[in-house]
């Protein structure tokens, strides 16, 4: 994962120096040692560790009331996903705990899971919204998301997820909610600052194409880049949208064509896969990787942390599942939490790999090949993070 490496772009018997919160060189271990020595600069040792960039989870929907435990259970006495939807559960169950959450304790509850995830190294997470569905709510998520930048040592992208289900109160109004969402509440959303990017559910049961492509439009017109859940239930075309519309992602793609993964890769688009979500809803035909690979496409891995289809917090075991699942290598999968996931969030030029210049954000770890951080169930071998060129207290993980 250093750029100019072999496989994983790995280098042995290494060293890299920071200034500042960036990384500034990085090169054989002895060398370093001669320059330290000369410009007295002290010296961290981490023998026998592996070093990797911080592993980024690019798609998350941390921020949430209540759990779907009675679902899960629902669901394991046969109950489809959809037709709980359908019923009014599903996604509108947690909007209901969410709405009723206060922020305080919406926030206590996202710090938790974050505190999870950077356990396991990672130093930036995605945060989407999307169980408000009105635009308290979705400010409040969107604020509990930024709030975690400001109380933990961690990076934060916030996601608008407006197009995420039909609220209850507008079951009659469908065209004034998706014009509310692409309207009045985006404007206000991001004139306080709390947008970074939008994503939309595109899915029979969630929104069509052509609602999901007036959202894009609105985003784009504001300047903003989209995530698209695409394909995750079926084949609309949400990918050949979101490649339309330059999507910096296309996540889930259990269902997609030839046609769909020619244009996310002609259009850069990252696909990010969440086996985490395939896993729990017992999916059976996982997303086409040979197809992605021919393509071209990046691919990306993330946990997809929610409490319906995903509640793992765990991104070493979404990179497990990726490679168990879904048949990813395990270089494969790192570049999907590293490399290819800043990609999936626009920041390529900042985070992602381990190369002069960039924030130094990295995570050491006990194992004896990088492979190991895949092949491990449940383990966690991280042995230490620096976020920013600090480093990580273990307590605040
Ligand atoms: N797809 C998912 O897997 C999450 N959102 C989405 O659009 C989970 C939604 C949920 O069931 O709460
Ligand atoms: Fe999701």
């Amino acid at each position: 994962m250093v750029a100019g490496g072999d496989a994983y772009g790995k280098l042995e018997n290494a060293a890299l120096a920071v200034a500042g919160d960036r990384i500034a060189w990085i090169g054989p271990a002895a060398e370093a040692r001669g320059r330290a020595a000369a410009q007295d600069i002290p010296i961290e040792r981490g023998d026998g560790l592996w070093i990797t960039p911080g592993l980024i989870d690019c798609h998350t929907h941390l921020v949430y009331g209540g759990n779907r435990v009675e679902e899960f259970e629902q669901r394991l006495c046969g109950v489809a996903y959809e037709d709980i939807a359908r019923a009014g559960g599903g996604i509108q169950s947690t909007v209901n705990a969410t709405r009723a959450a206060g922020a305080e304790s919406l926030r206590a509850s996202a710090a938790i899971r974050a505190r999870r995830l950077m356990s396991e190294g990672v130093t930036t997470i995605e945060v989407k919204s999307g169980y408000g569905l009105d635009l308290a709510t979705e400010r409040r998520m969107l604020e509990t998301a930024r709030a975690l930048e400001r109380e933990l040592p961690v990076s934060i992208r916030a996601t608008y997820l407006g197009l995420h289900a039909l609220p209850a109160e507008f079951r009659d109004r469908r065209r004034e909610f998706v014009s509310n969402v692409g309207g009045p509440w985006l404007e206000a959303l991001l004139d306080a600052g709390l947008v970074d990017a939008v994503d939309a559910f595109c899915e029979d049961i969630a929104f069509s194409l052509d609602e999901t492509e007036s959202f894009l439009r609105a985003a784009q017109a504001s300047g903003l880049r989209a995530h698209v859940h695409a394909g995750q239930l079926s084949d609309m075309g949400a990918a050949e949208l979101a490649a339309r519309y330059g999507a910096l992602s296309a996540d889930h793609l259990e269902y997609l064509s030839a046609r769909g993964a020619q244009a996310l890769g002609s259009a850069g688009t990252v696909a990010v896969l969440l086996p985490g979500a395939y896993f729990t809803l017992r999916q059976t035909l996982p997303p086409p990787v040979p197809l992605l690979r021919a393509a071209g496409v990046p691919m990306a891995v993330s946990t997809d942390a929610n409490p319906g289809t995903s509640p793992g917090m765990s991104i070493l075991i979404a990179l497990n599942m990726a490679c168990t699942l879904f048949g990813l290598t395990p270089e494969e999968a790192l570049c999907g939490a590293t490399r290819n996931a800043a990609r999936a969030l626009g920041l390529a030029d900042e985070i992602g790999t381990l190369e002069p210049g960039k924030r130094a954000d990295f995570a050491l770890w006990r194992v004896e090949r990088p492979a190991e951080l895949c092949y491990n169930l449940g383990a966690n071998p991280c042995a230490g993070v620096v976020y920013g060129g600090e480093p990580r207290p273990s307590s605040s993980a």
